[in-house]
């Protein structure tokens, strides 16, 4: 599935999904944003993708709202933005029960920066910055970056990217914890898919409940979590890659998972 806006292709079980308006450096307008979750809805339908990888194409990874379409009468309107385009986007990252990695190739701005932060893992290129651009232009951050954002590197930190707006470099990025791990810019495409394929090749069952209780931690009581554990581990436990994973360390051989 690929549209002028988003490319979606599958390879070794790995999905990649590229943002594609590089002349816009990748900011979203409404056909790319519906884009998204379409492509998004056919990596959760379909059972043999095991990861997803969502980069930009050219120099950016995405420039948030394409602010041409804000001021366009003929536009979908603030009211639809949020409700219809990025939120189900969130949404969709987080339920997808698979690794999700964003490759952040370029600068990622406003609701561009906050959708790779919702992602499971990230990482980016050294050339790649990162910037809450909203309280330039009067906004708060949205795409759940008042959520992920203080969850990530602190309240404080998160205060003051979000009300400067300042923008930071890759590695500050990494410093913070904001990401996981900066690339150099030279093998950023090689070694991104190299991790997506690792995603892909690891227990999806388990890898899903993981997200899930993570996801869970965030609001429930740590006597609630040890009974997400104890009940996702007993899923875990029900898994064929379970069985692989046990059965290869006794043989001293290495697993092959088959994500069921
Ligand atoms: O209803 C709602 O809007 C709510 C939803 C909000 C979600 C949001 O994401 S709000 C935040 C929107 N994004 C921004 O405010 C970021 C605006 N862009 C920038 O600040 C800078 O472009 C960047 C920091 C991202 C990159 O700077 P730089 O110097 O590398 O590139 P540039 O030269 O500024 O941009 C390159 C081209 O992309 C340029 O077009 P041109 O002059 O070559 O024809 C620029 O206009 C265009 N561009 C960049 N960002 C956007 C954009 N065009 C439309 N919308 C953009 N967001």
């Amino acid at each position: 599935m690929s549209t002028a806006t988003i490319t979606l292709s599958v390879e070794q079980q790995v999905a990649r999904i590229t943002l594609n308006r590089p002349e816009k450096l990748n900011a979203f307008n409404r056909e790319m944003a519906l884009a998204l979750q379409a492509a998004l809805d056919t990596c959760g339908q379909n059972d043999d993708i095991r990861a997803v990888l969502i980069t930009g194409a050219g120099k950016g990874f995405s420039a948030g709202q394409d602010l041409s379409e804000v001021i366009d009468p003929q536009g979908p309107g603030m009211s639809k933005i949020l409700k219809e385009h990025y939120n189900p986007i969130v949404r969709k990252i987080r339920a997808l029960p698979k690794p999700v990695l964003a490759a952040v190739n370029g600068v990622a701005a406003g609701a561009g920066a906050n959708i790779a932060l919702c992602a499971d893992v990230v990482v980016a290129s050294s050339a790649a910055s990162f910037v809450q651009a909203f309280s330039k232009i009067g906004l708060i951050p949205d795409s759940g970056g008042t959520y992920f954002l203080p969850r990530l590197i602190g309240w404080q930190r998160a205060s003051a990217l979000a009300m400067l707006g300042d923008k930071i470099g890759a590695q500050e990025a990494e410093r913070m914890g904001m990401i996981y791990q900066v690339i150099p810019e030279d093998t950023f495409s090689a070694k991104a898919w190299e991790l997506a394929l690792k995603l892909a090749q690891l227990p999806t069952v388990g890898l899903a409940l993981t997200k899930e209780a993570f996801s869970l931690s965030v609001t429930q009581s740590l006597e609630d979590q040890l009974q997400t554990e104890d009940h996702f581990q007993q899923k875990a436990a029900l898994s064929a890659d379970f069985k692989e994973g046990v059965q290869a360390f006794l043989e001293k051989r290495s697993p092959r998972f088959i994500g069921k």
